[in-house]
């Protein structure tokens, strides 16, 4: 096999050569004309990965999702890549999987070709069908036997005024076309009504935005001797953080193998984060809205939806890029330009104390490693921003950004379930649930998670001035016990421990999970797209770890009938206690959409924070070193930094 230099590490993504060499061992062993969904890499066991000691490119294996419209068919394929062997081929029946990125564009313009569908158009008064814009959108699965039976979209349409305006200012609302991917063809037009459309453009690009504030000055942030991390292919070390960067068409940004050095010695924290899946539920009940939710991971890709970043724009500073490749459904390579970022960032305050009696501040910066990317879905743009902190803290923070998905409406009426954004166009109100799969391995893998809840003492001898309170550690058994939500009333908390690690308080080794803002689903459970989210019902999660079980809606939510992923398998209720587990989390962010929100939103975060909680037996960062001190350059004298 040819040496392919730039892997180092069994966890790196596919390369471009060896996405070729999967394209051409699947091309070779079958004449059917496929869509190659997804190709990645098939990850190594955990015995194999914790086990590596040098790369061995013959045992480099790819797992790709493969679908056959004329069969409506989805297969599922192992790929050895140096053998160029299929060692595995099954027809995984009745599923759907992702739809891949052409067949939005081949749907978008198999409406746009449509007969009736310009028929349509002419109703709702829209005279040049070349501007129209056709998204996507899943169909999701409503009880329906063509739901079952066939690979479906149901379109949302845009009327624009011009190739560059904002088309999502003017839905045309009321009329949903209903197209088979398998044949690409519309199978009928369905129409609700006619709302004229709305009077006004909502442009934000700056062709059309020309009143640019004028007092902002640069912001140059300058690193003259590069920054602080190394990086060897995949794997990046940074100061005492250690990990790999994977990436896929399906979670898009994955990171592995996240350890730090403590005292000389490299602990695993974590062997794998992802995003597992994520799901957008509307909540208008009128004709055109009330079939609309999006699993933007499981249905369209997140890492197939992936931008390209550009430097100064979506990133400043010192940043090292990553590409990232995939396939078209063809089997092409695509390549993502720059599609993870990652650079350092100051991150004000680490650590200050101020000795009155001698009178000069300790103070230590803060600085943080940030590994990010950002996908586009359609209208909406999410951002997945990993942080890495000195004192061995670890974060997620979410960033929800681009354009509602919005509908119109006829003049003076005001909608119950959204909101007006502008004159007869309004955002119907709506949920984000993500849910991110953490296969902690916290100084191995025998792992435990106790849930924490903060108690009052209640009054009592012992507690004679009422002031009590302490926090009671519940060690969870089994998985039915662990699934639960946060609780503001118990500053609820987990912990994930290591039994078989004391720190020196005697207590054992852990991390602590702390959830940020949060939600629980407005929809009634009997909703279609609850039973397909069954992620959503808990807002905690815990399994043992299965290689098998990523998805938190089961491997192929698209057009799923329910009941599978995290809701399925945990129903076994299986051991997760001193073994490897994973532990899930979802979280919602419930959207009442503003003005301010239009024509681009104005970025909303959510997120997660992994705080050491006894894994250390004392501050991590005490040895950060102190930062020079510097004289204002405003004229007045600078403030100390530490202690001369
Ligand atoms: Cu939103």
């Amino acid at each position: 096999m040819k040496n392919i230099p730039s892997i180092h590490h069994p966890l790196e993504p596919l390369t471009p050569e060896e996405l070729v060499m999967v394209v051409d061992s699947i091309k070779n062993y079958t004449k059917a004309k496929l869509r190659f969904i997804a190709v990645a890499l098939r990850e190594p066991s955990k015995e194999k990965v914790k086990s590596f000691q040098e790369i061995d490119l013959t045992n480099r294996e790819a797992f790709a999702v493969l679908f056959d419209n004329a069969k409506n068919e989805c297969y599922e394929v192992i790929v050895a890549i140096g053998a160029r062997l299929i060692t595995k081929w099954e027809r995984i029946p009745d599923v759907q999987p992702t739809m891949s990125s052409d067949e939005q564009m081949e749907c978008e313009q198999a409406v746009l070709a449509d007969p009736a569908f310009r028929e349509a158009l002419r109703k709702h008064g829209v005279t040049d069908p070349s501007l129209v814009m056709v998204d996507i959108w899943s169909a999701g699965y409503y009880g329906e036997k063509e739901e079952a039976s066939l690979r479906l979209a149901r379109p949302l349409c845009f009327a624009r005024t011009s190739a560059t305006d904002n088309g999502y200012a003017r839905p045309i609302e009321g009329l949903r076309p209903v197209v088979d991917l398998n044949t690409m063809k519309v199978i009928r037009i369905e129409d609700y009504g006619i709302t004229p459309l709305p009077p006004n453009p909502g442009n934000y690009t700056p062709e059309f935005v020309n009143n640019f504030r004028k007092d902002l000055k640069p912001i140059e942030i300058t690193q003259p001797e590069g920054p602080s991390f190394e990086v060897t292919g995949h794997e990046v070390s940074w100061q005492k953080w250690n990990l790999i960067i994977g990436f896929n068409a399906r979670e898009g940004l994955t990171l592995h193998n996240i350890s730090y050095l403590d005292k000389g010695e490299r602990r695993s924290i974590l062997y794998r984060a992802s995003l597992s899946e994520m799901v957008v539920p509307y909540g208008d009940p009128t004709d055109t809205q009330k079939r609309k939710n999006a699993f933007d991971s499981g249905e369209y890709g997140m890492g197939a939806c992936a931008n390209s970043l550009e430097l100064g724009c979506d990133c400043v500073g010192y940043i090292k890029y990553f590409d990232a490749f995939i396939t078209d459904s063809k089997g092409g390579v695509v390549k993502i330009k720059n599609a993870i970022c990652m650079h350092e960032e100051d991150f004000g305050v680490l650590w200050k104390h101020t000795d009155r009696r001698i009178g000069v501040p300790e103070v230590r910066r803060s600085r943080r490693l940030v590994i990010s990317s950002f996908s586009t879905v359609e209208n909406y743009e999410y951002g997945f921003f990993w942080y890495f902190y000195q004192d061995g803290n670890i974060q997620l923070e979410l960033k929800l950004t681009g354009i509602l998905s919005l509908g119109t409406l006829p003049e003076k009426i005001k909608p119950k379930y959204g909101n007006l954004v502008a004159p007869q166009l309004y955002a119907p109100n709506h949920q984000h649930f993500f849910n991110v799969r953490l296969d902690f391995d916290i100084d191995g893998t025998s792992n435990s998670v106790y849930e924490v809840n903060i108690e009052s003492e209640p009054s009592g001898k012992d507690n004679a001035y009422e002031n009590a309170f302490y926090a009671k550690s519940v060690l969870l058994e089994n998985e039915l016990q662990a699934g639960n939500n946060l609780s503001l009333e118990k500053s609820r908390f987990w912990k994930i421990v290591n039994h078989d690690r004391k720190n020196h308080t005697g207590e054992p080794v852990g991390y602590k999970f702390m959830g940020g803002d949060n939600c629980i689903p407005f929809a009634s459970p009997n909703a279609y797209w609850r039973k397909r989210a069954g992620f959503v019902n808990h807002h905690v999660w815990v399994t043992p770890f299965n290689e098998n079980e990523k998805y938190g809606a089961g491997d192929f939510p698209n057009q799923s009938k329910g009941g599978d992923g995290l809701s399925q398998w945990t129903m076994a209720n299986r051991n997760i206690k001193d073994t490897d587990i994973v532990f899930w989390y979802t979280m919602g962010h419930t959207h009442i959409p503003r003005p301010e929100d239009y024509p681009v939103m104005p970025t909303a975060y959510i997120g997660f924070l992994l705080k050491p909680a006894g894994f250390f037996d004392e501050n991590p960062a005490n040895d950060v070193p102190p930062s020079t001190k510097k004289e204002n350059t405003h004229g007045s004298s600078g403030a100390c930094c530490h202690q001369q």
